[in-house]
């Protein structure tokens, strides 16, 4: 059997900001390691919007930029303007997916055509120093290439349109009917699952629940505060609850957000806009001193400093989940750690992609974990435009694209 070129729809960012196109785009056969997958179901992330924005910002005087031209003004009178080394153009975004196995290049062993499978964007080789360690999540196999959009083995791109090369996305790029991924990155799943659901267990559901299982370590009995209530933060209090947390405290802008909050695990609800007070002190109060652990899930530097002072002298962890935007800084005294809090962060929950995303599975097929609570809205890939504008409204935490 001899893969061929296949031609398919795919959603392609041209440019920063501007809608996307559903594209004829060519996808070329898996090269030796690669693995082709026909993706089913695909959700958005926040991290897909952010880079979709080509967002940029100054270090002198945080101007926000999301246009190509307004962005090479800006770099000619800012030359410090930092850019994400990830969201290049053109390209196909999408990380959060679940599909089926297409084929398969030379040596891939560990899946066959007809698998189903979850792309992990955070690799897992087993072999590189980062998996050897046993510190991290994180894999060195792929990362040079996933973060630049081409893959490993020759530099290129898998994608194409009449010759033009597409950029892949996070080594994953779901927003596409056919996607081509190194084979450490697929995690194999149980047939059974329903794909249209665990799609959400590439991002956001274990970055949440694994921020507290993993990279905090939550005790029972802690008490914990969660920034930011969308499908990150909800996550958090689950995976909190889970571990026995005595209050989870909620915070977020948008009051409408604490009904949902309840049902995730969050005991108190808290919106800075009500208080005069900087919202670390409004939470030392109400907990006398200071809570246990607290998570940044919004990728807001001014937030992120909130979080790690709100937590309690001698011992409080703060985790950063939030991806702000390239080129921000954050700051704190240095008294703050010097007086014993813990600055941490997490990249997918510091999961272990292709051994724990079939345990996560498992886990929601046994009703452990939560997913189907997540999905608000149901589209499909002709209608992604509209699913970015839905992910700016506030009623909406997964909108999940059939492709
Ligand atoms: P989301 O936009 O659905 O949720 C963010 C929430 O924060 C919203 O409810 C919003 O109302 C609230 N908020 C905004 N500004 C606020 C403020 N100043 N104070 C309090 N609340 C505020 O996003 P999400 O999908 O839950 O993702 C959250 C963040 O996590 C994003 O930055 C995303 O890129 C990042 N992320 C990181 C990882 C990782 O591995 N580290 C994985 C997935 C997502
Ligand atoms: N490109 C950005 C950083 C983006 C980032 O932090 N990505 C997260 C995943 S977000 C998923 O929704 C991550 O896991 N990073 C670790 C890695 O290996 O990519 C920037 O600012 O440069
Ligand atoms: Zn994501």
């Amino acid at each position: 059997f001899q893969a061929q070129v296949i031609t398919c729809k795919a959603a392609v960012a041209w440019e920063p900001n501007k809608p996307l196109v559903i594209e004829d785009v060519q996808v070329a056969p898996p090269q030796a390691g690669e693995v082709r997958i026909k993706i089913l179901f695909t959700a958005l992330c926040h991290t897909d919007a952010y880079t979709w924005s080509g967002k940029l910002t100054s270090r002198i005087c945080f101007v926000h930029c999301s246009t190509h031209l307004h962005a090479a003004l800006l770099s000619m009178l800012l030359p410090n303007l930092v850019q994400d080394p990830e969201g290049l153009f053109p390209c196909i975004l999408g990380h959060e997916a679940a599909g089926i196995v297409e084929s398969i290049g030379e040596g891939v062993t560990e899946v066959q055509p007809g698998d189903h499978v979850i792309p992990c964007y955070q690799a897992e080789c087993r072999e590189c120093k980062f998996c050897k360690s046993g510190k991290t999540n994180l894999c060195g196999k792929v990362r040079a290439a996933t973060g630049v959009g081409v893959m490993m083995n020759d530099r290129k791109s898998r994608f194409s349109i009449n010759g033009t090369p597409i950029y892949h996305f996070m080594g994953t790029s779901t927003f596409s009917q056919y996607t081509v991924v190194h084979d450490v990155s697929v995690a194999k799943i149980d047939p059974k699952a329903p794909l249209e659901k665990v799609c959400l267990l590439g991002c956001g559901v274990p970055t949440g629940l694994g921020a507290v299982w993993n990279t905090a370590k939550v005790e029972s009995g802690s008490i914990v505060a969660v920034f930011g209530l969308g499908t990150v933060g909800l996550a958090v209090a689950e995976g909190a609850k889970a571990a026995g947390a005595s209050r989870i405290i909620g915070i977020d802008i948008d009051s409408k957000k604490f009904d949902t909050a309840k049902n995730f695990g969050v005991t108190e609800f808290v919106n800075p806009k009500d208080h005069d007070k900087p919202i670390q002190q409004v939470i030392v109060d109400l907990t006398d001193g200071g809570v246990d652990y607290s998570f940044e899930c919004i990728g807001n530097v001014t937030v992120m400093r909130a979080a790690l002072e709100c937590c309690h002298k001698g011992w409080g962890t703060s985790v950063i989940v939030g991806v702000a935007a390239s080129g921000q800084e954050i700051s704190t005294r240095p008294f703050q750690l010097v007086t014993g809090r813990v600055w941490k962060g997490t990249a997918f929950g510091g999961f272990k992609s292709r051994s724990q995303v079939p345990w996560l599975v498992e886990k929601y097929m046994k009703k452990e974990i939560k997913v189907d609570e997540y999905i608000t809205h149901n589209l499909t890939l002709g209608e992604i435009n509209e699913a970015f504008h839905l992910m700016h409204e506030g009623g909406c935490l997964r909108c999940v694209l059939a492709v």
